[in-house]
């Protein structure tokens, strides 16, 4: 379903993954930092974002016939979505999943409006003949973290308005279309992070009809203090982890902030969903994290089921790079599998 073309914000995630750049904190006099690929901050204030910026409007995809809309969801806060409505859902008014997708960007950069993740979703969406909610929050620096955690809990507990024990809720193709005992969470690399939070929010706080079934996490970023894996042999690229996170959450208390390390998540049992999938790609300096996050959820008292899945050869966020790609196919049938909580966990 995607397009051939290659993505120019992806293309230059992966460059940068596999030379890791020569440097990542730039020497110009005016320049405060910069997260190469993903943004340059002056020191007068300017951010410039180097990725991520090339959007596409909604459409109808003339070959999916997948519909997507944008909507505002907080003007006050300026928080939106783009939807999107498989071709089944405009023929027939039977309940389909619904997955709840957060974008990837290292919190600095991207939307729901880049390129790269429109046509994913889109093709996920064809996939699986889901429901999507393509969650738009608000971007580091100039709205550091925790807001973008803030914002996709706020997007969450609106998805659940249109619910009925939420009530309220208005959008038309969430109230007629949604089956709201199949609600999934998902994202990539810094969304995964995200995605991840969000749903251990929601096994917190009890709101009225959030109930989510599943997680699905594509090369999460999480992070820590101490070296785990294969993470000391890439110093270029711990260093630039380390960059994210202190520019990303200037106020956090540090690598193992149990927002980035879920190790030091005292409540990690209570993660509010029943089953999480999480992929890894061999090379990525992430993935280490990712296996761990496994481990975590498997020495917690958690009672759900989780699975990782290691693509072997592959680099960070290869489906979004490579979406044609057979490790690409693969893993988008497995998760449209997941998303119909079909028994997909066979390739491993
Ligand atoms: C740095 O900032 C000064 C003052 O705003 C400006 O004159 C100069 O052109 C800038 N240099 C660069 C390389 O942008
Ligand atoms: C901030 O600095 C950059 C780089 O020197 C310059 O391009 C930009 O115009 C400046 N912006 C303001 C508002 O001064
Ligand atoms: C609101 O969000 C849109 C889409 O991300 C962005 O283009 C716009 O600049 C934002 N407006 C404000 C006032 O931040
Ligand atoms: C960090 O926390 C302090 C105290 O709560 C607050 O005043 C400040 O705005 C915060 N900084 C950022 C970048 O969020
Ligand atoms: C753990 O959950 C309790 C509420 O159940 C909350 O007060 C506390 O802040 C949570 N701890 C962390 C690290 O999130
Ligand atoms: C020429 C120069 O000063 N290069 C430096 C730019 O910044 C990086 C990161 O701090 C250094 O490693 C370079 O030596």
């Amino acid at each position: 379903m995607s397009d051939n073309k290659s993505c120019p914000f992806f293309f230059f995630i992966i460059i940068f993954h596999l030379l890791a750049a020569q440097s990542f904190a730039a020497n110009s006099t005016n320049i405060s930092y910069e997260i190469e690929p993903f943004v340059r901050v002056y020191k007068n204030g300017t951010v410039e974002r180097l990725t991520g910026t090339d959007t596409v409007p909604p459409s109808l995809n003339p070959k999916s016939k997948v519909l997507s809309k944008d909507i505002i969801i907080e003007p006050s806060l300026n928080i939106s979505a783009r939807l999107y409505l498989p071709s089944s859902a405009t023929a027939r008014s039977h309940k389909l999943p619904l997955l709840v997708y957060i974008h990837g960007g290292a919190f600095f950069t991207a939307s729901p409006f880049t390129s790269g993740y429109h046509n994913y979703l889109i093709s996920v969406v064809a996939k699986a003949n889901v429901v999507a909610v393509s969650v738009n929050y608000g971007l580091a620096p100039e709205h550091p973290l925790p807001a973008a955690y803030e914002d996709s809990w706020l997007v969450l507990k609106w998805v659940f308005s249109h619910s009925k024990e939420g009530g309220g809720g208005s959008e038309a193709w969430l109230r007629n279309n949604v089956d709201f005992d199949r609600v999934y969470v998902s994202g990539d690399s810094a969304g995964g992070n995200i995605a991840h939070n969000v749903v251990a929010r929601a096994g917190l706080e009890e709101i009225s009809g959030v109930r989510i079934h599943g997680l699905f996490l594509n090369c999460p970023h999480f992070w820590g203090k101490e070296r785990i894996g294969n993470e000391a042999s890439d110093p270029k690229m711990v260093a630039v982890e380390e960059s994210i996170w202190i520019h990303a959450y200037p106020n956090s208390t540090g690598f193992d902030d149990p927002l980035l390390n879920p190790d030091y998540d005292p409540n990690l049992s209570k993660l509010g969903c029943k089953k999480v999938v999480v992929y890894v790609a061999e090379n990525d300096i992430l993935r280490d994290r990712g296996l761990q996050y496994e481990k975590a959820l498997e020495k917690s008292k958690w009672k759900g089921e989780v699975k990782s899945v290691e693509v072997k050869g592959a680099v960070h966020v290869f489906n979004l790079n490579f979406p044609k790609s057979k490790d690409s196919r693969e893993m988008l049938k497995h998760f449209a599998l997941f998303l119909n909580d079909k028994k997909s966990l066979t390739r491993v």
